[in-house]
């Protein structure tokens, strides 16, 4: 089943905002499969970032994500990368619909409370990335009814 790497960033944690996120994933009926509150060094977040090492905002996005605990999740489900991605909304908060994460809660790029990944090769590659442990596999035991 297709699952995909969620991180509410530090910003979101401080405002608050976990359990309203974590709601809005649940609701719509996707399984939280792994959770953790962490505050990573520079070079993972580096790592993370890597693909965007050469735009001028990385810098700043480095010093953004290493300011405070961030959750990282894992969700799962039928289509999660694409619709996680609708129920973040788009990067730019200011042309984030209203009712998306962003669109909701957030005003500048910069500070956009969470990532989620933008294909199924990168949520395999982030939940690697900061999973190397492994995540739980409870859905063994749940009705597949569910969808
Ligand atoms: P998304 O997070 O929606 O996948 P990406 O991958 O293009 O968007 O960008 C990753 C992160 O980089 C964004 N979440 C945002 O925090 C930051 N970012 C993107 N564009 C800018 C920008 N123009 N200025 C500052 N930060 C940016």
């Amino acid at each position: 089943m297709e699952q995909t790497f969620i991180m509410i960033k530090p910003d979101g944690v401080q405002r608050g905002l976990v359990g309203e996120i974590i709601k809005r994933f649940e609701n719509k009926g996707f399984y939280l499969k792994g959770l953790k509150m962490v505050t990573v060094e520079r070079s993972f977040a580096e790592k993370h970032y890597e693909d965007l090492a050469a735009k001028p905002f990385f810098p700043g996005l480095v010093d953004y994500i290493i300011s405070g605990p961030v959750v990282a999740m894992v969700w799962e489900g039928k289509g999660v990368v694409l619709t996680g991605r609708k129920i973040i909304g788009a990067t730019n908060p200011a042309e984030s619909a209203p009712g998306t994460i962003r669109g909701d809660y957030a005003i500048v790029v910069g500070r956009n409370i969470i990532h989620g990944s933008d294909a199924v090769e990168s949520a395999r590659k982030e939940i690697a990335l900061w999973f190397p442990e492994g995540i739980s596999g409870w859905q063994s035991s749940a009705h597949s009814w569910i969808y």
